[in-house]
């Protein structure tokens, strides 16, 4: 399902954001330090190559609700943006914080000039936050500040799984009926 607002489209996928080929920038849900880690930076650290973690740690430490910008390697995207998403119930406010994280990574896309963009349920793995409670927070955030962006044109969610992807075509819906 796309829904379009501000000239710009809103798109859930499922499936493995290290293979959007046709998305300019993939977002990355990372630790602070910038390192491999797991989950889906780990992911896309080894499908980008060594040269991501040795350009993105000198970057590093980043706060939560922070972003960075790498070249993306081996990966088909023209760049990474490296976001780090509270820890549920440990970096407050976490709908805030949270909330930063998705406004920070499409300002800096759009200040890069890039057209389409791909986000992971940040924080909603091995930090814990609910999905269904993430999902609002995002697209709230996103809605919020569509009518600041002047070059992106497609926002897509890449979600792994089947639940998570139906959560986010419930919430899209629910927003933009
Ligand atoms: N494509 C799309 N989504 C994915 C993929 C993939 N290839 N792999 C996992 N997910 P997580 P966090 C989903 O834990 O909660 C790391 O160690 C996953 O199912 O990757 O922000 C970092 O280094 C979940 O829905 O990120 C940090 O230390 C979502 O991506 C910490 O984990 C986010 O899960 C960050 O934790």
């Amino acid at each position: 399902m796309a829904r379009l607002i501000n000239h710009i489209e809103l798109i859930n996928r499922q499936g493995d954001i290290t293979k959007q080929s046709d998305v300019d920038v993939i977002v990355n849900a990372a630790n602070a330090q910038l390192r491999t880690g797991g989950g889906v930076a780990g992911a896309i650290h080894r499908a980008a190559g060594p040269d991501l973690e040795r350009a993105a740690i000198p970057l590093g430490p980043i706060q939560p609700g922070e972003a960075v910008i790498t070249e993306a390697f081996r990966l088909p995207n023209k760049y990474i943006i490296h976001c780090l998403g509270p820890v549920y119930g440990k970096d407050k406010p976490e709908a805030k914080i949270l909330g930063n994280c998705y406004r920070e990574a499409l300002k800096l896309a759009d200040d890069y000039q890039m057209t389409s963009i791909a986000f992971p349920a940040i924080s909603t793995g091995i930090f814990g936050y609910p999905v269904e409670e993430a999902a609002k927070v995002a697209f709230s955030s996103i809605m919020a500040i569509l009518p600041e962006l002047k070059s992106i044109r497609k926002i897509y969610f890449v979600l792994f799984g089947d639940n998570d992807f139906r959560i986010h075509e419930e919430e899209l819906k629910r927003l933009i009926p």
